[in-house]
């Protein structure tokens, strides 16, 4: 089983995969839990090239560096931990280019979408959980951590990528879960485990 986590920043991705993870362990899962970019030495060092103030990348760099970052996760650990039949939880997928570069930077999506599709090897989540907030609340959240590469890119970006990840979740409605992440956290955990409970597989 494959779960994503995706939304903006600071929208509660990681507390929500870290109580998910918990609980699945609790029951007595093997779970495996990824970030990206990131998650193996060449990712990381791509998510530090990628987030770092310093460079100036253009937007097809910029695509081709998460990607190349998403195909060593797939390749050297989401698709073994799947083969070995642990449950893999990801801190965002190819949803996050849609979104970020596709919609954000105005990308074209048709060309992201056939790039995705080479890096995944056709691993597409079970779920996804997009946690939906405004940007009000995202900066809400982050207030007083410095702003990375991407966070820096400002107000209309990001109502972008919200808009952007709101359609695929109609577009995909049957993996694609959106949540009202503006919610409590307990109240987002209960929600996630409501859909994700019937479909585990046998310990
Ligand atoms: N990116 C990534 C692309 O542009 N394209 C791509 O293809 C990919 C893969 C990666 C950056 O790269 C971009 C997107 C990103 O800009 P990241 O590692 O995913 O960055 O980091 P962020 O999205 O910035 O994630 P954060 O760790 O900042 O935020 P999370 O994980 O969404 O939120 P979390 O859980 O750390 O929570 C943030 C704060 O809010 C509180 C938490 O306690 C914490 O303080 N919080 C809540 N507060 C109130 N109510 C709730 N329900 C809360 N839930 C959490």
């Amino acid at each position: 089983m494959f779960i994503t986590f995706e939304g903006i920043d600071g929208c509660g991705k990681t507390t929500q995969l870290n109580l998910l993870h918990k609980y699945l362990k609790d029951i007595g899962y093997n779970v495996l839990t990824t970030r990206e970019p990131g998650s193996t030495p060449l990712a990381e060092k791509l998510r530090n090239v990628l987030l770092n103030m310093e460079y100036n990348i253009s937007s097809v760099s910029e695509i081709l560096m998460f990607e190349a970052a998403r195909a060593e996760l797939v390749d050297s650990v989401i698709h073994p931990a799947i083969c070995r039949k642990q449950i893999v939880l990801s801190d965002r997928f190819y949803d996050s280019t849609i979104a970020y570069q596709g919609f954000g930077r105005q990308q074209n999506i048709d060309d992201i979408k056939l790039l995705n599709k080479i890096t995944i090897r056709e691993i597409i989540p079970n779920f996804t959980f997009l946690l939906d907030i405004p940007y009000s609340v995202s900066l809400e959240r982050r207030f007083g951590s410095i702003d990375d590469r991407i966070e820096s890119t400002g107000n209309a970006f990001y109502e972008r990528v919200i808009a952007g990840y709101r359609s695929i979740a109609e577009e995909e409605p049957d993996r694609v879960k959106m949540i009202d992440a503006t919610q409590s956290k307990e109240d987002i955990f209960h929600q996630i485990i409501q859909i994700v409970k019937p479909a585990l597989p046998p310990i």
